[in-house]
């Protein structure tokens, strides 16, 4: 009988790179409190001492590989990416800092035999040719941004890396992440954090995205917990080594404005669609995410509603709004 414990992230040296991202700066904090503040160490391009947080490029091999050495991490998490709408304003840059990030720790991961890698992807793998509904985890992969391309590059160098040199690295696709505790920069799904400040600012909100544009979405607790999930589970029970589906809801901007409403019904919402939209249009409207549910026991605790409650109550104590 396996010992399970010992595949578990307990007791070992963790590096997250990108700490100081939206998924990063929470995933810090979960893994901090989970394994003890010394078991945890953070990079990001922006140093954040006040958060135990390193500046380090993730481009600078050099540095990472003396991180690592240094701190014997057992455990990587590589978040730093470009994201969908910000990759499209430079895509030769996002495709050097997506691939050229995954690399070195790829690398690196293989030189310092570390134990798993948690490589992230995302929906924007998806393009045409698939149903747009429920699409399935294996549907062919013709992503229409750089990003997108960047991360179906990325899903597939990590199952070369595993069945190459045996790396452990485990994937997960986000969709649209929400939460209260940092902002998202650069994604096509911001406007669903967007939208809490704006109401919380008591200002009119102008979505970048049709109203009737429904992306697959997931609280942030349900992203942690996910994250945490597949790092943990038992190395035979992860069948994919590409990327597995993940998801918590699904909801066009109208959907998440009238929830808003129904708790604020001053609150106002104009749509003026941007480059963003034709980006949300290549993307599924929702996702099927059985095989995590049936290999890792994937399962997501919120619902729309649940997420506009703790949204709206979260992001109105930061401009110091009464509750609803
Ligand atoms: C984006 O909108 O680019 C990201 C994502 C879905 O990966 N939030």
């Amino acid at each position: 009988m396996p010992n399970r414990n010992l595949k578990k992230m307990n007791g070992k040296n963790i590096l997250i790179i990108g700490a100081g991202g939206q998924i990063g700066t929470v995933l810090h904090d979960k893994l901090t409190e989970l394994y003890g503040s010394e078991k945890v160490y953070a990079t990001d391009i922006k140093a954040q001492p006040e958060r135990n947080i390193i500046g380090l490029d993730v481009l600078d091999a050099e540095g990472l590989d003396n991180m690592i050495e240094t701190n014997k991490i057992q455990v990587i998490f590589h978040l730093a990416a470009i994201l969908s709408a910000k990759g499209e304003q430079n895509p030769k840059r996002a495709w050097e800092i997506n691939m050229g990030g995954l690399f070195n720790v790829l690398e690196l991961a293989v030189k310092h035999a570390i134990e798993k890698v948690f490589y992230p992807s995302t929906i924007a793998v998806f393009g045409d040719h698939i149903p747009l509904t429920n699409t399935p985890n294996h549907v062919p992969l013709v992503p229409a941004t750089v990003y997108g391309i960047s991360k179906v590059a990325g899903e597939l160098w990590a199952e070369y890396y595993y069945n190459r040199h045996g790396l452990d690295v485990r994937s997960i696709r986000y969709p649209g992440v929400i939460g209260y505790q940092s902002l998202p920069g650069g994604g096509t799904t911001d406007y669903a954090v967007d939208i809490f400040h704006s109401e919380a600012k008591n200002e009119e909100y102008t979505c970048f995205l049709s109203e009737d544009a429904a992306l697959p979405m997931i609280y942030m607790d349900d992203c942690i917990k996910a994250t945490i999930d597949i790092m943990n589970a038992p190395k035979e029970s992860i069948t994919c080594r590409t990327s597995y589906n993940v998801s918590g809801m699904s909801f066009s901007p109208i959907e998440i404005a009238t929830e808003i409403q129904k708790r604020n019904p001053d609150f106002r919402v104009k749509y003026i669609p941007d480059f963003r939209q034709q980006i949300a249009s290549s993307w599924p409207q929702s996702i099927d995410d059985s095989l995590a549910r049936k290999d890792w026991g994937w399962t997501p605790s919120f619902n729309l509603s649940q997420l506009v409650d703790i949204m709206m109550q979260n992001v109105r104590k930061i401009y110091s709004k009464t509750e609803y």
